[in-house]
């Protein structure tokens, strides 16, 4: 039976108000670059744990939560995923990705070499269940998994960018790796990697453009 409770969370804000909220976090998310090179300078883990938290309220299939989130601060541990990381992405720049693909990836000024994946103070490996186990040990259905897991990776990449941090989406492929270095279970699927921190001094991001919002919308209004 379904059980409903009052909604007390909900803030109705004047238009003007509404329009001006509107307006500022479009500005504060367009300031948002992916970055490639981190600075060492540490960040608490009361930060990524807050950003992370934010990430676990995004909606889901019915509501069944199915990510998971794994944290690493570790030397050691980043140093391996980096290790991992780099034997895929040799094969992936010299064999494996098509020429059209690399000519997309062009712009970006991306390679093998992932020196970020060890400096940057945290590594958020988000992992996708494919099922969920109760308390039973009995396999749960999942749904709209990868839909769902993207909406959180999106609400932890604009936390994150909200409090001050600089993001990259990264995505070794494959990256099966991660399952094994982080000691996760058989219903979870590596999804992406989130490598978070301060900017290195100095930075420079590509010259690269967003769509302008009429080209991306269309209303019937
Ligand atoms: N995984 C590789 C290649 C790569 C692919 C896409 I699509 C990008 O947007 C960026 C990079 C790498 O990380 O270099």
């Amino acid at each position: 039976m379904a059980k409903f409770v009052p909604l007390e969370t909900y803030i109705e804000y004047p238009l003007t108000e509404m329009k001006q909220r509107a307006t500022d976090f479009c500005l504060e998310m367009h300031r948002r670059r992916t970055i490639r090179e981190f600075s060492p300078r540490d960040v608490p883990k009361a930060i990524i744990r807050d950003c992370i938290a934010t990430a676990g309220s995004a909606p889901s299939g019915a509501n069944l939560q199915p990510w998971h989130f794994v944290a690493v601060h570790d030397q050691q541990i980043k140093q391996e995923i980096r290790l991992a990381a780099e034997k895929e992405e040799i094969e992936f720049y010299s064999t494996k990705a098509s020429k059209a693909w690399l000519k997309a990836l062009e712009p970006l000024g991306t390679d093998e070499h992932k020196q970020f994946l060890e400096k940057a103070p945290w590594l958020i490996a988000v992992f996708a269940e494919k099922y969920g186990i109760n308390a039973e040990g009995e396999k749960v259905k999942h749904y709209y998994t990868p839909e769902s897991v993207g909406l959180a990776s999106g609400l932890l990449i604009a936390a994150l960018h909200h409090a001050g941090l600089a993001t990259l989406t990264h995505t070794p492929s494959p990256m099966g790796f991660l399952k094994t270095i982080l000691h996760r279970s058989e219903n979870e699927r590596p999804y992406l990697l989130i490598v978070t921190g301060y900017p290195e001094q100095d930075v420079k991001v590509p010259d690269i453009q967003r769509k302008p919002i009429d080209e991306i919308v269309t209303f019937f209004d």
